[in-house]
C-alpha cells in the first residue's frame, strides 16, 4: 500500500539532536534545539513551576475533558499577559482566545481559521528567515506563503529598508507573520521606533498582523518589554491574530500550554468569532490538555507565584545575556577570532546567529562534536561555564579552517 511513499528528510532543527545523541564523545555540545539548559547543562524546572504543580495536585482535581477552548481561568489570564491590563480590547471584553496545543498549535488554529474565514486573499507573508516550522505550518493550514526581507547578511543585522519595502510592496490585505520577540532564528528584533514605522505600513497596506510570541519574558527578562510590538499595534487600534507560548518562559515544553486570541470590533463579533474557534478546533483535536493549563494558570493567578516567576524568567534570561558577553570577549578579545563578533552581544533571545557558514558547522560537528543548525543559528542556553570555553576554541579553529 505505501510502496510509493518516498522517505521524507528529518526535520533539520530536531535532527540535530539525534546526530548529537549518536556522538559519544564526552566533550560533546548541543545547540541545535531551543530548549533552556541550566549552568550544569541541565534542563530546568523553574521552582515557581514545581510549586505551583504541588499547589495543583493537593487540589485533587478530576480529570474531565476542558472545554472546546480549554480552561477558561488559563485563557483570560494569558491574554492578560499579552495584552496588558490597560488594553482596550481587555478592558472591553472583545478579545476571542482560546487554548491552544502550545505555540505551534496556536500558529495551526490562526492558520486554520483565517483560511476559512479572512475574507481577502490568502497570503501569509513571513520573515526571511523564519522558524522553519512556519512556512509547512502556514501552507498546510491552507494560505499562500510569501516572504519579506528581515535578515541583512553583510551587517548581520535587520534589513529594515528591505523589509519596508516588501512590506509596501505586499498585496493589499495580505496577512503579515510578525515575531513580537527574540526573532527565530536570527536574535535580531526591530526597535521600538523601528516597531512604530512598521505599524504605520501594516496600516497604510491594509495588512492584517499575525504576532507569534514563542519567548515573552525570554528577550529581555521583562513580560512587559518584549509585549511592547504586540502592545503598540493593539494601542494604534489594529486587529491582530496573535499566538502565545508557554513553553520556553514557564519551561513547559512538553506539557504543551498556549493560547490564540484575536482581537474583535465588539463583544458580538468576538461571540461569532469565539463560535467559529470551536468548529475549527473540534475536528482537529477536539479539546486541549488539562495539566499544563492548570499549571501556568496556578502561576498567572496568584500575586505571589507570578511574582516568584517573573524573577526566575529574569535569571534565565540574564545567564543567556551573560553568556553572550563572555563569547564576544573570548572570540573578539582573548582568541582574536578572524571577523566582528559584536552581533553575539546584541542579538536577543535563545538563539544567535553567528554567521558560521555551513561548511564550517559541518567541520565543528565532525571535527568538535559541537552541533548546531546548519544555518549557523546556536542555542545560546546550550552554553554554560563548564563548555564555553571549548566551544569558543572550537570556533576560531573552525573559522581559520
Ligand atoms: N514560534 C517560534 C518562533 C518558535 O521559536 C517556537 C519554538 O521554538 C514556536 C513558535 C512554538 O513552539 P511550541 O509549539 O513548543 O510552543
Ligand atoms: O529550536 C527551535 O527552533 C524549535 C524547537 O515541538 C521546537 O524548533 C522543538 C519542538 C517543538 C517545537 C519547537
Amino acid at each position: 500500500t505505501w510502496s510509493a511513499v518516498p522517505a521524507g528528510p528529518p526535520d533539520p532543527i530536531l535532527g540535530v539532536t539525534e546526530a548529537f545523541k549518536a556522538d559519544k564523545d564526552p566533550r560533546k555540545i548541543n545547540l541545535g534545539v531551543g530548549a533552556y539548559r541550566d549552568e550544569q547543562g541541565k534542563p530546568y524546572i523553574l521552582p515557581s513551576v514545581k510549586k505551583a504543580e504541588e499547589l495543583v495536585r493537593a487540589a485533587n482535581p478530576d480529570k474531565e475533558y476542558l472545554p472546546i477552548t480549554g480552561l477558561p481561568e488559563f485563557t483570560k489570564n494569558a491574554a492578560l499577559l499579552a495584552y496588558g491590563a490597560d488594553s482596550q480590547p481587555i478592558k472591553q471584553g472583545t478579545v476571542a482566545v482560546t487554548q491552544s496545543i502550545s505555540g505551534t498549535g496556536a500558529l495551526r488554529i490562526g492558520g486554520a481559521f483565517l483560511a476559512r474565514h479572512y475574507p481577502h486573499a490568502k497570503a501569509i507573508y513571513l520573515p526571511s528567515p523564519t522558524w522553519g516550522n512556519h512556512i509547512p505550518l502556514f501552507r498546510d493550514s491552507g494560505l499562500e506563503v510569501r516572504h519579506y526581507k528581515y535578515f541583512n547578511k553583510e551587517t548581520v543585522g535587520l534589513d529594515f529598508e528591505g523589509l519596508k519595502a516588501d512590506l509596501k510592496a505586499a498585496q493589499e490585505h495580505s496577512i503579515v507573520l510578525l515575531h513580537a520577540c527574540a526573532h527565530n532564528p536570527t536574535g535580531i528584533d526591530p526597535t521600538p521606533e523601528q516597531w512604530r514605522e512598521i505599524s504605520d505600513i501594516v496600516k497604510e497596506k491594509k495588512l492584517f498582523p499575525f504576532f507569534d510570541m514563542a519567548y515573552q519574558g525570554f528577550a529581555s527578562g521583562s513580560t512587559t518589554k518584549d509585549a511592547f510590538a504586540v502592545r503598540h499595534f493593539v494601542s494604534e487600534g489594529h486587529q491582530i491574530a496573535l499566538a502565545q507560548s508557554f513553553a520556553k518562559n514557564m519551561g513547559l515544553y512538553g506539557e504543551r500550554v498556549g493560547a490564540f486570541s484575536l482581537t474583535t470590533a465588539d463583544p458580538e463579533e468576538k461571540a461569532r468569532v469565539d463560535s467559529q474557534l470551536k468548529i475549527v478546533i473540534r475536528p482537529m483535536y477536539s479539546n486541549p490538555p488539562i495539566h499544563g493549563a492548570r499549571i501556568a494558570n496556578a502561576i498567572l493567578s496568584s500575586s505571589e507565584l507570578y511574582g516568584q516567576w517573573e524573577t526566575e524568567v529574569k535569571g534565565m534570561a540574564d545567564r543567556i545575556i551573560s553568556m553572550r558577553e563572555k563569547l564576544y570577549n573570548m572570540l573578539q578579545k582573548d582568541l582574536s577570532t578572524p571577523g566582528e563578533w559584536g552581533h553575539i552581544k546584541s542579538q536577543i533571545g535563545m538563539f544567535s546567529f553567528t554567521g558560521l557558514t555551513p561548511p564550517q558547522t559541518k567541520a565543528l560537528a565532525e571535527k568538535a562534536h559541537v552541533y548546531m543548525t546548519a544555518d549557523g543559528r546556536i542555542s545560546m542556553a546550550g552554553l554554560n561555564s563548564g563548555n564555553i570555553e571549548y566551544f569558543a576554541q572550537s570556533v576560531d579553529k573552525a573559522v581559520r579552517g
